[in-house]
């Protein structure tokens, strides 16, 4: 098999980036591990940047997002029973869409299918050869067969755990790390939203977050400890403990139900560099994870998406190779933002277990200080809603 581009993962990044190249006539194939359905079943973002939006419009798949999709001008962050606003259109002039990463990795599928892009699902044992030559290829097995498939490039859109990031030599690469001393216990819950943005909270139990996917479905965090599993959490428990989180008024409130879906999401700060190996391109998590905090990944990951497509069509199309030549630092450059700004709010809305009297009171004037300053709400704003690609 031969094919232009070989993009390595069906996630939302691999997908998107498939979707872009095709329309403009390049030839992808697409290699996921798993089965179209075990990828939809990952409950994971939810808010999503402007220029993820336009993405999807340039791709030519918004009009579900459009339709289905809830705009909001900026969200409630609380400390205990205080609450305040930061207004994203009054800082930026822009909103941002909520509409869930199942949703639109639903989309990019439907629409593939329907054009009949070749997916390889199930596939196994994936390997990268001869990245930093003129000839790479991608060999798999499926079905006990071994496939290779020659390219002209390769996308490794393949996530924290994929293949992509490990063919680049340890001599190479340099990663950096943070790991947080805590997770984020998740629940979907076919139950109307607590409010009609979403809630950050910091209490003195802890972290929580009040989001949703649509006017029926609503999604829910907890911090909670590294030692714990979903099954330890009870329904009744967790709606419990987020009612003591959450400013009273919306505890009051809240609409309560059975988890229709229960997970829990180790955090953690991580980038690898460069970003590019010879002709092996990397997107989205395969080269970067923040923590969920400022609701940075998959916007991050389009981004890469963004920069990688007009390079690919500016080789293609013009046979100039100077936007390849620059994807990794271009990259990098946003992706640093984005990891400050989900470090900054993770620090800011957390409460980690060595922080002693004089942290919690720092916690507490940063909070302030974003509630009081107008300034500091539009560079939070200006963050949230994604600096410019
Ligand atoms: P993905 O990991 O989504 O996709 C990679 C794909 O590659 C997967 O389908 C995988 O099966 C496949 N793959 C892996 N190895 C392979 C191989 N060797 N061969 C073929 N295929 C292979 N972001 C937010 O903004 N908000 C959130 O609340 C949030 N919650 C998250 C919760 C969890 C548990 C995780 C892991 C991430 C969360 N994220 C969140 C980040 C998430 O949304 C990612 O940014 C997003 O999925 C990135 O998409 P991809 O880069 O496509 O990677
Ligand atoms: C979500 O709805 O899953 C979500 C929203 C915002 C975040 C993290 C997760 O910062």
């Amino acid at each position: 098999m031969r094919t232009q581009v070989c993009i390595i993962g069906g996630g939302p990044s691999g997908l998107l980036l498939g979707k872009l190249l095709r329309n403009q006539g390049i030839d992808v194939q697409i290699l996921e591990r798993k089965t179209r359905d075990y990828v939809l079943g990952r409950i994971r973002a939810g808010v999503l940047e402007v220029g993820f939006v336009e993405l999807m419009r340039l791709a030519g798949i918004a009009e579900r997002m459009d339709k289905e999709g809830f705009t909001h001008a900026g969200t409630s962050i609380s400390l205990n029973d205080e609450i305040f606003h930061v207004d994203f259109v009054e800082h930026t002039g822009t909103p941002v869409v909520v509409y869930g990463q199942t949703e639109l990795t639903r989309d990019l599928y439907d629409a593939l299918e329907a054009d009949g892009a070749d997916i390889h699902f199930n596939v196994d044992d994936v390997v990268i050869h001869d990245a930093k030559s003129d000839s790479p290829s991608v060999t798999y097995t499926k079905d006990g067969v071994t496939q290779r498939i020659g390219c002209d490039y390769i996308a490794g859109c393949d996530g924290f755990h994929g293949v992509s990031r490990q063919t680049i030599p340890t001599t190479v690469r340099r990663e950096y790390e943070k790991l947080y001393p805590f997770g984020w216990l998740g629940v979907l819950s076919e139950t109307p939203p607590v409010h009609h943005e979403l809630i950050y909270s910091c209490s003195d139990r802890g972290f929580a977050l009040c989001s949703m996917r649509n006017a029926n479905l609503s999604r829910y965090y907890i911090q909670c400890s590294l030692s714990d599993s979903p099954d330890d959490w009870s329904d009744a428990a967790f709606w419990q403990e987020l009612k003591r989180r959450i400013p009273e008024q919306f505890a009051d409130t809240i609409v309560t139900g059975p988890s229709i879906e229960k997970s829990i999401a180790p955090l953690r700060s991580f980038v690898c560099e460069p970003m590019q190996w010879g002709r092996l391109f990397l997107c989205g998590d395969a080269a970067h994870i923040v923590p969920p905090t400022g609701a940075k990944g998959l916007n991050t990951a389009a981004s890469d998406i963004h920069y990688l497509y007009y390079a690919l069509l500016q080789h293609f199309k013009d046979k100039d190779s100077s936007g390849l030549e620059a994807y990794s630092a271009k990259a990098l450059a946003r992706i640093w933002k984005a990891e400050r700004f989900s470090w900054s709010t993770t620090m800011m809305l957390h409460r980690f277990p060595e922080m002693n009297d004089f942290d919690l009171k720092m916690q507490v004037a940063d909070i302030h200080f974003l509630r009081d300053n107008a300034a500091a709400q539009k560079v939070f704003a200006q963050n949230y809603v994604g600096v410019p690609y």
